[in-house]
């Protein structure tokens, strides 16, 4: 039987055992929209493209399946390129179907048309325009085949108008290859067995973890050689989660405002042990004093990544969770008892540290509140600057999956709709996003989404009036000229809450903070909390942009 191209797409997606589409329609996608009329696959309506990627992302990494997006041409298709962006830099599986106008069009500067696979061309795994429905199948099995194996990413597929009202007989291939793709890596035994000698000869080894733990449902393998070989574990932003944060080999973050522990330990170290974490600037600082003593184990299922940034010994390209399978049986334990006293002691000199005291809330008051009261399996999602180093820093990760932010692109108006999408993927879950007023002001629509949704979302905002981590580089590097940081008037986030009608509730000073989120977690709907934070506090420690990792101030 022929179905429609619109049919073929809502078959496809059945068939990839999608249940969620994040979505905004518009006129060249109205047949798609019209078979999802139809359809058992559940929709969610966002106020702004922008907003569906996010979600679509915050779902994809709630959950390790592969979000999906709908929008129409033109502004729809462009409104989407931020969190394609932003799903690329941070390697989450997505996969975008925008609508195009009809293949006649193209190129004619027809009414809402964009070149929407040019416009994104860097920040996709793969694109696709289809011309001919026969083609559509195929292609969607390709597209969900790229974005959720190897290096995840976002993959988008554009859709002529005349494409998806075109019929075509329906087949799904069972499967797909691509020449020239291996996404399992090509390491060998030799180059494990060369690895596991270095480990085993090491008397400072680090573990360093990202994202790619994440990706590779690897956390149990990490923890097993970390407690095996006793190694202690630093990870990145995007690898919050992978080892829990209470442990005593835990370093928590390095990098940029990472623990002093932390950075004192990669530079000191004569072994990295990287696992799927990519020697980010924001984590390295000035490379030609980064470890300057350390051999380098790069584990990582993209080949390019490997030697990208600093000097590799010991090369495992692969799937994380593969090789430490097969390292770890291989290595013969370290002896690391002086370097785990060392550390030790770095860490009674150099905790994380700061001083409630006097009228005025201090943010990271407020973030370890959040953490205490909320339990492990509550889902935080951040936006970007210092509300999200400070929860980055004081709110403690047990698990992966749980700790949900833009790190490679450090995209403001994502924690909001990345929310929405993990307690749609986790329904059970606690969602909280943890923003500033400056952040929380650019998706902000999305609140209208949670309630139609009726998703019990909690919404925290470090309400400080200024874009503050850009303020804290001022005051610190340009001589406290605020130029343009000052966010006033903030509007009255209690009352923007209640207009689209969620609860919210004001902390002003240090008291109110617990009663404020005890009520509002108390609370069975979507919650705002509005924490009115010290003006002027900044995020410590830090290392000045350029500079070494071991010249932290305020540490
Ligand atoms: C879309 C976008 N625009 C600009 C920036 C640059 N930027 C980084 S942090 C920041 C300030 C964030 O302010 P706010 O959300 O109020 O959080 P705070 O730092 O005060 O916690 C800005 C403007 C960005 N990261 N993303």
């Amino acid at each position: 039987m022929k179905l429609t191209g619109a049919e073929i797409v809502i078959k496809a997606l059945e068939y990839e055992g999608v249940e969620v589409v994040f979505g905004y329609p518009g006129g060249a996608v109205i047949p798609l929209y019209d078979k999802l009329y139809d359809s058992s696959l559940r929709h969610v309506l966002v106020r702004h493209e922008q907003g569906a990627a996010h979600a679509a992302d915050g779902y994809a990494r709630a959950t390790g399946k592969t979000g999906v997006v709908f929008a129409t041409s033109g502004p729809g298709a462009t409104n989407l390129v931020t969190g394609i962006a932003t799903a690329y830099m941070d390697s989450v599986p997505l996969v975008a179907f925008t609508g195009q106008v009809v293949l006649s069009s193209i190129g004619r500067d027809s009414f809402q048309e964009a070149d929407i696979t040019g416009i994104t061309l860097p920040i996709v795994k793969h694109s696709y325009l289809v011309r001919d429905v026969d083609q559509l199948a195929a292609t969607i099995r390709a597209a969900f085949h790229l974005a959720g194996t190897g290096r995840r990413g976002p993959v988008l597929i554009d859709l002529p108008k005349d494409v998806t009202l075109a019929q075509a007989e329906f087949s799904y291939p069972p499967q797909v290859s691509f020449r020239g793709y291996r996404p399992s890596g090509d390491c060998n035994t030799s180059q494990i067995y060369k690895a596991a000698k270095a480990i085993g000869m090491s008397r400072k080894p680090v573990i360093y973890a990202g994202g790619g733990v994440v990706a590779s449902e690897a956390a149990e393998e990490l923890r097993e050689l970390a407690e095996t070989a006793r190694i202690p574990v630093t990870t990145t932003l995007m690898g919050k989660g992978v080892f829990p944060e209470e442990h005593p080999l835990s370093l928590g973050m390095l990098g940029m405002h990472g623990t002093v522990y932390a950075n004192y330990a990669i530079s000191h170290c004569d072994l990295i042990i990287a696992c799927g974490a990519r020697f980010d600037d924001r984590v390295t600082g000035r490379l030609d004093t980064f470890a300057p003593q350390a051999k380098i184990i790069h584990i990582d299922i993209d080949p390019a990544e490997i030697g990208k940034n600093v000097r590799v010994h010991y090369p495992l390209n692969g799937d994380v969770k593969t090789i430490l399978r097969e390292l770890i049986p291989r290595i013969e334990l370290p002896q690391t008892e002086e370097w785990i006293e060392q550390i030790a002691r770095w860490k009674k000199e150099h905790p994380l540290s700061y001083r409630q005291e006097g009228e005025v809330i201090k943010p990271q008051y407020v973030i370890e509140k959040i953490c205490e009261l909320v339990g492990e399996e509550a889902i935080v999602t951040t936006e970007v600057g210092q509300n999200q180093m400070w929860a980055a820093q004081y709110y403690r990760v047990t698990r992966p999956r749980r700790f949900i932010t833009s790190g490679g692109l450090g995209t403001m108006g994502y924690g909001l709709p990345a929310a929405v999408g993990a307690q749609i993927g986790c329904p059970d879950a606690l969602v909280i996003n943890i923003s500033g007023d400056g952040s929380f002001q650019m998706n902000l629509q999305e609140l209208a989404t949670i309630v139609q949704c009726r998703l019990p979302v909690k919404i925290a905002i470090l309400n400080n009036g200024y874009l503050g981590m850009v303020r804290q580089w001022q005051e610190l590097f340009h001589n406290k000229r605020y130029s343009q940081t000052e966010l006033i008037p903030v509007p009255d986030f209690v009352k923007l809450a209640e207009a689209y009608g969620i609860a919210g509730f004001r902390a002003r000073r240090p008291e109110d903070v617990v009663p404020v989120l005890e009520r509002g977690l108390a609370h069975p709907g979507p919650v705002l909390m509005d924490f009115v934070v010290d003006r002027e506090e900044n995020v410590y420690p830090m290392v000045p942009p350029g500079e070494s990792i071991t010249k932290m101030v305020g540490g």
